[in-house]
């Protein structure tokens, strides 16, 4: 495949021409598996390893590449494995916090430009879940859209769309079948070639199943949910890009049995933007929206336009969000965000000036 058809652009060339060795190759990461990356790039594919300066460098898991990162890599004339020598500067990142008591990021999916988070319409539908899932999408810098999949096994679609509505924050929302196909056709506006998308959403919502339908093959593994509740298997296991007969690169991931968030006090900000609107209509400027005198947030929830369930996850989500962030050094993670900043403000001058000088973006 073409680095175009992988997904490069302009901006990655932009930012490619700073790189410090002219041999090194541009190339994506397509999957990942103990210590070796799969990568693609004008050369085909192959498994890599990542070099001992980068390893010696990686302080966090987020240094690590990841699937969907674009990677300066090394081929060796000997015939070894080629070595993977940098990381590129995400374009956007869908993280969470890594499984278990480490507090370290872990990237999901890299350079994404839109997230489809999955949510199912059968038993394990749960719209706390799904807010948790959108303010970590939020934050990743990828356009987020919430698929609810399954609708042939949905008694009141309507119902669970107005639901879905009142707290997507501004979010399209598709229902469809991977099933039976109907609906999955509103989606293919997201799936112009050279596009990258994330498949996000628990166990058993079906994201397998909709890259099956997207590819038009059997590339991937789905099993039936448990009868008992709905929640899936955890059938897939590893993350993985494919590349679809349109154009567009699809990631699927592993349904996640926690999704802790990590950094994204901005997401949860925007998911729970109607309550801050709220908020901001209290009698007193510090309310804590429980007993105060003039909270308009209680008033909401008291009149039925706030559900109070939702009030106590953006709590949570806060609490949660607050913890990660005093547990890691806070002026180590503003500068890291500077310096990335910085290296995309030189990316875009960059590319600006290319289309003005006639390049195409
Ligand atoms: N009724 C119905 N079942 C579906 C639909 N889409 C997927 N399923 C079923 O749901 C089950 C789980 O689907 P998967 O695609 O494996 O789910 P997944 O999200 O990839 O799950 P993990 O890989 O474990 O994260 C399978 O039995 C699918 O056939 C749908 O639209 N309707
Ligand atoms: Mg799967
Ligand atoms: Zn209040």
């Amino acid at each position: 495949m073409s680095l175009k058809q992988l997904g490069w652009n302009t901006y990655f060339d932009a930012l490619w021409q700073g790189r410090e060795h002219l041999e090194w190759l541009p190339a994506r990461v397509i999957s990942q598996q103990r210590g070796l990356w799969r990568i693609a790039g004008d050369f085909a594919e192959c498994w890599a390893e990542v070099s001992g300066t980068l390893r010696a460098g990686a302080e966090t898991g987020g240094d690590w590449p990841a699937v969907g990162d674009w990677v300066a890599a090394e081929m060796l004339s000997g015939g070894g494995r080629p070595l993977i020598h940098k990381v590129l500067p995400r374009r956007s990142k869908f993280v969470r916090k890594v499984a278990g008591r480490r507090m370290e990021e872990q990237v999901i999916a890299a350079n994404v430009d839109t997230a489809f988070v999955v949510m199912a319409l059968d038993g394990d539908f749960n719209v706390r879940r799904l807010e948790r899932y959108l303010a970590q999408s939020f934050e990743s810098g990828a356009k987020s859209i919430v698929v609810l999949n399954k609708a042939d096994d949905c008694g009141d679609v309507a119902a669970c769309v107005a639901e879905v509505e009142s707290i997507a924050a501004g979010a399209p929302i598709f229902s469809v079948s991977a099933r039976t196909g109907d609906g999955v056709d509103a989606l293919d506006r997201f799936l112009a070639p050279g596009r990258t998308i994330v498949l996000l959403g628990s166990s058993g919502v079906g994201k397998s199943t909709l890259v099956n339908h997207f590819l038009r093959r059997d590339a991937q593994v789905v099993q039936a949910v448990r009868a008992s509740d709905s929640r899936g298997r955890h059938t897939t296991t590893s993350r993985e890009l494919f590349a679809l007969p349109r154009g567009a690169l699809l990631i699927d991931t592993p349904g996640l049995r926690e999704l802790q968030l990590w950094d994204a006090a901005e997401g949860v900000e925007h998911a729970f933007s109607d309550i801050e609107e709220l908020a901001a209509l209290c009698k007193y400027g510090n309310c804590g929206h429980t007993t105060e005198p003039g909270c308009a947030v209680q008033a909401a929830i008291a009149e039925g336009r706030l559900d109070q369930n939702r009030l106590e996850n953006q709590r949570k989500l806060e609490r949660e969000q607050e913890f990660v962030r005093r547990k890691v050094d806070p002026a180590a993670q503003k500068q890291e965000k500077e310096r990335v900043k910085l290296l995309h403000r030189g990316a875009r001058e960059k590319y600006d000036q290319r289309r003005k000088d006639g390049g195409k973006g």
